[in-house]
């Protein structure tokens, strides 16, 4: 696989997606209470400013009122400089939003594929890499679904491998983010699963877990706030980190990777 140098955290574009007011329902694993639109709003403002000032030209898409959890973008689809590949997502209230992402592509000039069959795959499980692409099996993901993914992708001249996503964690990306191109911060419980021996892992440090959701946008890594001992870890790495209040995503399971798609 050729890629440029920094393929997985250099990027160029975003596609972001409006919470709507039914954002309120949106799916939870644990109830927490739910979001607050005017919030949320705000906290998803700061979040398109700052993937603007990591130099990013960004579309923000309509919010889509039935579909709650259709802030999530990064579930619905994968960007490549291949085209768009369409997914399907695992939670059954999320399907339809794939299709709306697609036609969305599509009227932005992409080229889109969908992913066949009838397996269920989430971006949320998949990390790419400068080497390979990784994708979680996942209680949203599964082994059909993975076909599928593998099989497009092959075509394209990807390396890919599965990986598992842990019990009780949503997405494999819940748990991990990739910094650099031999670089990933990663949760010990994902770590200890032996998926990230190729690459330098920074652990999250306990207790710290919802820290792990992270992302590089070119020079900078956007972390959530609230975890002191994680910020210090991947400072102390040399990175240059950009903190982002990310609890009214948090509340519905969701952290700052999945919110955008970028490319
Ligand atoms: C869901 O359960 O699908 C949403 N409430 C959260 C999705 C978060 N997406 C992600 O981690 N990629």
């Amino acid at each position: 696989m050729m890629h440029h140098e920094g393929f997985g955290y250099r990027f160029e574009r975003a596609i972001v997606r409006r919470p709507g007011r039914c954002v309120v329902d949106g799916l939870r694993a644990e109830d927490r209470g739910s979001p607050d639109h005017a919030s949320y709003l705000e906290e998803h403002a700061v979040y398109v400013r700052a993937l603007e000032q990591a130099g990013l030209d960004v579309v923000t898409l309509p919010a889509l009122d039935d579909y709650p959890d259709s802030v999530f973008v990064e579930d619905t689809a994968l960007v490549l400089p291949e085209g768009v590949i369409a997914l399907n997502p695992g939670a059954p209230t999320r399907r339809g939003e794939a299709l709306v992402m697609e036609a969305d592509c599509r009227r932005l000039g992409l080229e889109t594929h969908w992913l066949s069959g009838r397996g269920t795959l989430d971006g949320g499980d998949v990390l790419v890499t400068g080497r390979e692409i990784l994708i979680g099996l996942s209680t949203r993901s599964n082994p059909e679904g993975f076909i599928a993914l593998d099989e497009l992708l092959t075509a394209f001249g990807y390396t890919v491998r599965a990986v598992r996503t842990p019990p009780g964690v949503l997405h494999f990306k819940s748990d991990c983010s990739l910094l650099g191109p031999d670089t990933v911060l990663a949760t010990r419980r994902l770590a200890e699963t032996d998926c990230f021996t190729a690459y330098r892992v920074i652990e999250v440090p306990r207790g710290e877990e919802a820290a792990a959701n992270c992302i590089r946008v070119n020079s900078v890594v956007f972390m959530p706030e609230g975890f002191p001992l994680t910020l210090d870890a991947v400072e102390s790495a040399g990175f240059e980190v950009k903190v982002l209040s990310a609890c009214q995503a948090a509340l519905l399971d969701g952290g700052l990777s999945c919110q955008s798609l970028r490319f």
